[in-house]
């Protein structure tokens, strides 16, 4: 039996269209060699940036599948959330990352709730809080910039310097999130990167930034950081692949401005295998 290859259960929407939820974490973490299963929180029929998507809400299925799991006796070596929808499904996985997870399961949280200053659409305060309740049952939290601001109650900045990174950073261990990988941490406009942060000791891994951001590319990250770290890298060395991976997917997408709702990664999926090798 292959040592890394994992078991790894991803709760989050189906965007019929649009590269990001489900459809990037599957391909992304199988590629990175592991077993993959599912909870699908909502279906969508696109992502929420293009107008007019439709919303069904799958919550009312969740109890039912866990208690099959649970008569079946299935566990999972890790967990990774990703947008859910709804405070109701907030409060779901929170239950099932507190009571679903056996023995040295790795709980991680991409709390994907905004971008850019602002919460996506259809979000609030009270999915911010529950959100807040949801990281605190993970292991590991994925924020960005802005997420980290709303969660924390700290003021959101275009500009910022390493002390307004730290304050964030302390804000967040403040109400109990220890364990960070904060993305889109950028000093100037050459670059950006990736803080880990663990046990009030921080890191840095700075890379080229991109002249246009993207859409879906939290997912890609979030996705090939989770699928790095099961195979045994350590945080910032996953968070180095998964920052370069996503660089690959953007500079592969950035000659086709049709392609406005997500990053082509599947073409560059090879990078990410030698980047594990
Ligand atoms: O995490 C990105 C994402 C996932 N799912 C849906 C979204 C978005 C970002 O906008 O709208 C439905």
């Amino acid at each position: 039996m292959a040592k890394q290859y994992k078991k790894v259960l991803t709760i989050q929407d189906i965007s019929c269209v649009g590269q990001c939820s489900l459809t990037v974490a599957l391909p992304i973490l199988s590629a990175c060699g592991h077993e993959t299963a599912i909870i699908p929180t909502a279906v969508l029929s696109t992502h929420t940036a293009f107008s007019g998507f439709t919303f069904t809400d799958l919550s009312e299925d969740i109890p039912e599948i866990l208690r099959h799991w649970h008569e079946q006796g299935i566990t999972f070596d890790a967990m990774y959330t990703g947008y859910l929808g709804s405070t109701r499904h907030i409060v779901y996985v929170k239950n099932i990352l507190e009571h679903m997870s056996a023995e040295g399961c790795l709980r991680i949280v991409d709390p994907a709730m905004g971008d850019n200053g602002m919460l996506y659409p259809g979000f609030d305060q009270e999915y911010v809080d529950a959100m807040i309740e949801l990281c605190r049952a993970g292991d590991l939290i994925l924020p960005n910039i802005t997420e980290a601001c709303m969660m924390t109650g700290c003021e959101y900045r275009e500009t910022y310097d390493e002390a307004y990174i730290e304050e964030l950073l302390c804000a967040l261990e403040h109400i109990g999130l220890t364990r960070v990988v904060l993305t889109g941490v950028s000093y100037n406009p050459e670059t950006t990167g990736i803080i880990v942060r663990k046990n009030s000791v921080t890191k840095y891994y700075k890379h080229e930034k991109m002249a246009r951001s993207c859409h879906g590319t939290g997912d890609v990250y979030a996705s090939s950081f989770v699928g790095a770290l099961l195979c045994g890298k350590t945080e910032l060395e996953a968070a180095k692949i998964a920052g370069d991976y996503t660089l690959a997917c953007m500079k592969n997408t950035q000659d086709d401005p049709d392609h406005w709702y997500g990053v082509k990664f599947e073409p560059v999926l090879g990078q990410l295998i030698e980047m594990l090798k």
